[in-house]
């Protein structure tokens, strides 16, 4: 079902479900070329969650900042193309969620691991704040903590499972958000491992 997570955003309860040997074997090949790393944040801190991309923008940070560019800084080559499954799932949750349309062009793959956390955010580097964001969560379930459009703001903490699709839009698209650290565990499909899919329309 769907569910209202804020002004915008809609949960996607195992939306993915149907897709999740595809996702994983495109997130392999997609790591065959473009390996998951641990980027440096401008304040020169190493991110506990690894990551890679797919698309003709990847988003990197390292000490000159966060930004998208079309080459991968690790293999210096364009990253892997995105998958057709990746361009359908976020066609069929974007348009269910009420953005019929959503083409992206980037996606930002994260790999969590226990103790493993994403402190809070906003995502902020792409061009035109209309489009939304799809994000997929597989393997070990997060909780995931989101709040407003003030870094100040009251954090909701929500829970976030294999399959699950969160389609962030309108108000949301800007609201700050994080994921806390990931307890132990194995899931069948990824062991022990969270993957989230960010898709995005950067440029
Ligand atoms: C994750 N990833 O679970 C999350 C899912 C990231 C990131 O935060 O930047 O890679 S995306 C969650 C998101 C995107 C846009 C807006 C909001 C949440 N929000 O308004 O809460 O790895
Ligand atoms: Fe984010």
């Amino acid at each position: 079902g769907k569910e209202a997570l804020a002004s915008g955003a809609a949960v996607l309860r195992g939306f993915a479900a149907k897709r999740e040997s595809a996702l994983l074997a495109a997130i392999r090949a997609i790591e065959a070329r473009s390996p998951f790393r641990h980027m440096v944040t401008p304040g020169g801190f190493e991110m506990s969650v690894a990551m890679t991309n797919c698309g003709t923008a990847g988003w990197v940070t390292d000490r000159a900042g966060y930004r998208y560019q079309s080459t991968d800084p690790v293999s210096g080559k364009p990253w892997p193309a995105l998958p057709a499954t990746f361009l359908d799932l976020a066609d069929e949750a974007a348009t269910a969620a009420g953005h019929p349309g959503f083409v992206p062009d980037a996606c930002l793959i994260n790999r969590y691991e226990p103790g493993t956390r994403l402190s809070l955010h906003q995502d902020k580097d792409e061009a035109d704040y209309a489009h939304p964001i799809v994000s997929v969560s597989l393997g070990l379930p997060a909780n995931f903590q989101f709040g407003g459009p003030k870094r100040s703001d009251p954090v909701r903490r929500v829970a976030l499972e294999h399959g699950d699709v969160v389609v962030w839009g309108g108000p949301s698209r800007l609201f700050h958000h994080g994921v806390l650290t990931l307890k132990n565990g194995e899931h069948p499909m990824t062991g022990a491992r969270r993957f989230n899919l960010t898709l995005r329309r950067a440029l």
